[in-house]
């Protein structure tokens, strides 16, 4: 597992190596596990979606999507340990089967594929997509802003050379759109929408383009505490939980906030660790226990929403 040219749980892979890891999750496990092109990048590269599903027949399904942001490796190191946790240990760990038997899982390990080849190859910090920008020099735009939500709401996000710059239009970008597409598509099904970012150590929940509270907030914040409640037993890791406004920042366009206006009821952000120490250069000895531990609190989150 350690080999440096391999996959590995406890490292952090590069997107080749995600790649070859797709296929093998489908070969390993063809009757659990599918993917599906979900659309292209703007350097042309696949994005891809696998489908995790149980034997029974289900009608529910949770949608999670890692590394919408460059730089934040641990997220879709999380995604991978997901799926692969999720796999082989299902018909052996009683309450893994039965999440998987009632609920389908759509994984998008890397969001931001371009993006995240660039943080490995050429900028290490790199947060964007790298589509060009009409009249700047400036590359990229923000994917967390370019949703179709409030998108017109903060002026400060309408420079292409920002970091969260939102884009020329909502769903200008073909990551946003293929995603956007999906979701819309599954609707039905889709009960939970959750999305991993780095860092902070922060379970964040609707909204961020307002300071009002959503219908179910009473609900959001409970599962939130509770979920965070979980995630601390292995570690002590120490998490704070809220809506994005008023736990992290006002931001506006982003996918949480969009999918819980389509309808979404259940949508959570996670800041997996740190809080700074070592904030995106999180070190790979803490890539298993970070994964351990929010997987309580998923794991969590999913049983309370087929309770419910
Ligand atoms: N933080 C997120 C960002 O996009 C966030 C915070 C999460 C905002 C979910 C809105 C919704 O700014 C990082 N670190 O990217
Ligand atoms: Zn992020």
């Amino acid at each position: 597992e350690d080999n440096p040219g391999r996959h590995s749980y406890a490292k952090y892979n590069n997107w080749n190596k995600i790649v070859a890891w797709t296929e093998k999750m489908v070969h390993k496990h063809p009757k659990m596990v599918s993917r599906i092109k979900i659309g292209t990048t703007v350097e042309d590269n696949p994005l891809y979606v696998l489908k995790i599903a149980g034997k029974d027949k289900r009608r529910k399904a949770i949608f999670m999507d890692c590394g919408i942001h460059a730089r934040e490796w641990i997220s879709p190191a999380f995604c991978q340990w997901f799926v692969y946790q999720a796999t082989k240990t299902y018909g052996k760990n009683k309450i893994m089967t039965k999440l998987l038997d009632r609920m389908n899982f759509y994984v998008l390990p890397v969001f931001n594929v371009d993006g995240y080849i660039w943080s490995w190859t050429q900028n290490r910090m790199w947060r964007k997509n790298r589509s060009r920008n009409q009249n700047s020099k400036c590359i990229g735009t923000d994917l967390n802003r370019n949703f179709n939500v409030s998108w017109n709401s903060f002026p400060n996000t309408n420079d292409p050379c920002q970091e969260i710059y939102r884009g020329p239009a909502p769903e200008s970008e073909k990551e946003t759109k293929a995603v956007s597409d999906f979701i819309r598509s599954h609707l039905k099904s889709i009960k939970a929408y959750i999305t991993f970012h780095s860092y902070s150590q922060m379970l964040l929940f609707p909204y961020g383009y307002t300071s009002e509270l959503p219908p179910n907030h009473k609900n959001l914040a409970k599962v939130a505490k509770i979920a965070t409640d979980v995630l601390s037993t292995p570690y002590e890791t120490h998490y704070t939980y809220g809506p994005i406004a008023s736990t992290i920042y006002p931001t506006s366009g982003s996918s949480l906030d969009w999918a819980y206006n389509l309808g979404i009821k259940h949508t959570f952000a996670f800041e997996l660790r740190d809080k700074g120490r070592f904030g995106f250069l999180l070190p790979e000895s803490q890539i298993k226990p970070t994964c351990k531990e929010t997987m309580l609190a998923v794991k969590f989150i999913v049983k309370y929403i087929l309770k419910h």
